[in-house]
């Protein structure tokens, strides 16, 4: 066997490609979960995987991860369906989705940047007071069109097609939270998804991206 190229794609991403006159191997290096290989039988040549890898990769230079949650406003009111369908009929990707309880002190490292606010003892409470649904959402510039999906934080500053727009008033029961910048939405889904999210291929990359 015999090593084809290595291929950088960002900091965290290091792909080696190995091959021989029947399979072709990539190997992940420095990912958490250690060696990631996928085999391919003969019929596939390894340049051709390798082409489809790059096209189809979820760590490509553009794609970005978005934290998103279902307050438990939101889950109460039944609204968790309308959160999916923006995102999903937008063309991004879920990668990571559970409903839980959140617990005291979760709810503060969450909301950390805003433990000075005069509503955060609230803030916490709310978001204890039931199940929330998180999630992890895949694509290009997630982040930032993640926000225009969501809205203001203050509801009735938000544009009418929006989902705070379309669903609440209150700024203290406004259905939804949205990572706010790449690094927080980093910082949130290591401290939600510590168990790391569901890699998969996306059948339709080629249908919505160029
Ligand atoms: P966002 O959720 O739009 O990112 P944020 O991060 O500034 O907004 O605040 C987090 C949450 O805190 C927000 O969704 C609702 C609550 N909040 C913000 N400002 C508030 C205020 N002035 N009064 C009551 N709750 C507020
Ligand atoms: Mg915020």
């Amino acid at each position: 066997m015999c090593v084809l190229c290595c291929v950088v794609f960002d900091e965290k991403s290091v792909f080696v490609v190995y091959f021989d006159d029947f399979f072709c191997f990539i190997s992940e290096m420095g990912g958490v979960e250690g060696l990631k290989k996928e085999q391919f039988g003969r019929r596939r040549r390894p340049i051709d995987y390798l082409l489809h890898f790059v096209h189809t990769s979820n760590t490509h230079v553009n794609m970005e991860r978005t934290y998103i949650m279902i307050k438990p406003d939101g889950v109460q009111r039944g609204l968790i369906h309308k959160v999916i369908e923006r995102f999903e009929q937008r063309g991004f990707y879920l990668k990571a989705m559970k409903m839980q309880m959140v617990t005291k002190e979760h709810a503060e490292k969450h909301y950390a940047d805003l433990s000075s606010k005069p509503f955060f003892a609230g803030l916490v409470t709310y978001m204890c007071s039931g199940p929330v649904v998180c999630m992890v959402w895949e694509g290009k510039e997630v982040v930032k069109t993640g926000r225009k999906i969501i809205g203001a934080t203050n509801p009735l500053a938000s544009e009418p097609g929006s989902l705070r727009g379309d669903f609440c008033i209150e700024v203290g029961r406004n259905v939804i939270h949205g990572s706010d910048a790449v690094e927080s939405a980093q910082h949130e889904i290591g401290l939600w998804f510590p168990e790391g999210v569901c890699e998969y291929e996306h059948a339709l990359q080629k249908w919505i991206y160029e």
